[in-house]
């Protein structure tokens, strides 16, 4: 069978749709290209020098990994020169990061967690890279922060790379997810899957359980229901994944369906919530509704939400849409009871 390469991948896309630019395809390539240095970086481990903290504290207040300050850097090198970008903004740096003006800029935003769950990269489990593409707004030239603060309805494209047994590229430009698996021989991404789908229903959870005396009514009542099984409510049994590195997590849902999620708790209100909005909530938000699924922030959904801030957070409760439905209608229900 002829293997498809990314790039051709999206020469057809751009071809049969009209709705991938040649700037957006430029985009997309480029960052692809920006992974697999990352997941070179990543492979050689300890042989590389790269693993231990970076020695500095990021605007999350979290400890840098030195995998995270290069992960962040071959994203803004990769980016910088195109002529597609107007800014780039990422979880390991307080502000937007301005195209020099020695480059051309673009019309496009690139939001981007470049190293998602890196507190894993020492004990070796899969970490990922997380990005999100918004347009710039019209007339805009020196793009600031607020102009990154769009909701997630207004993304062109959102995909996920996981550094695991293989690297794998999982990407919609809102026609579907579709998977891409990074040949090591020839350095492609070739697509291995077209139009991955979330079954509607599930039978396995993720979520860290640790939290469990924290969270809200509704949460501790829809967990204990999972955690009853064929003796309660739901009379099924079911099972619990919680890998730690949202891409891990996020991608077996997306390749087997289940649920995620991480709610507001008492240790995190007053943050709003553990996850980002605009560089991991979001993203992968977009590709569970484009693969069938739902994503809320256990009230509303959460591609709706309007970002306050470029580090909001919120909670995120995504995957099997029945499961989703039902878990926030549990808090929209509780939340009436109250008033
Ligand atoms: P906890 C990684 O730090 C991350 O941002 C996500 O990738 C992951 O889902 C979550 O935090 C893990 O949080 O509280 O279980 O360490």
């Amino acid at each position: 069978m002829t293997s498809i390469s990314l790039t051709r991948f999206l020469i057809e896309e751009q071809r049969s749709r009209r709705q991938i630019t040649p700037d957006l395809r430029l985009l997309i390539e480029v960052v692809a290209r920006a992974c697999k240095h990352i997941s070179l970086a990543i492979g050689r481990g300890a042989l590389g020098g790269v693993l231990g903290d970076a020695g500095a504290i990021n605007v999350q207040g979290e400890a840098q990994k030195k995998l995270d300050v290069l992960s962040n850097e071959i994203l803004l090198e990769a980016n910088e020169w195109g002529g597609h970008l107007a800014a780039l903004a990422s979880e390991e740096m307080d502000e937007p990061h301005l195209i020099p003006h020695r480059y051309p800029k673009g019309n496009y935003l690139l939001v981007f967690d470049p190293l998602d769950g890196s507190s894993n990269i020492d004990v070796n489990i899969s970490v990922g890279t997380i990005f999100s593409v918004l347009r710039c707004p019209e007339g805009v030239t020196e793009p600031v922060a607020e102009h990154f603060l769009q909701p997630g309805t207004e993304q062109v494209a959102a995909g996920y790379t996981v550094y695991g047994p293989s690297t794998l590229l999982v990407l919609t430009t809102g026609s579907g997810v579709h998977q891409f698996t990074l040949d090591r021989e020839i350095g492609s991404f070739v697509l291995t899957r077209r139009d991955l789908r979330i079954p509607e229903d599930t039978s396995e959870f993720a979520i860290n359980m640790s939290n469990q005396r924290h969270w809200e009514p509704p949460m501790q009542r829809y967990i204990q229901e999972l955690l009853e099984g064929k003796a309660g409510p739901r009379g099924r049994d079911f099972n619990m994944r919680w890998v730690a590195s949202m891409v891990a997590d996020v991608h077996r849902i997306m390749t087997r369906g289940g649920v995620f999620f991480y709610p507001l708790d008492a240790k995190t209100r007053d943050k709003g919530g553990k996850l980002r909005l605009l560089y991991e909530a979001n993203p992968m938000a977009f590709l569970v509704e484009q693969a069938g699924g739902a994503a809320t922030d256990g009230r509303q959904r959460l591609l709706e939400r309007r970002p306050l801030a470029l580090h909001q957070r919120v909670p995120v409760f995504l995957g099997s849409r029945n499961e989703i439905e039902r878990v926030t209608r549990m808090h929209l229900e509780h939340d009436a009871a109250r008033t």
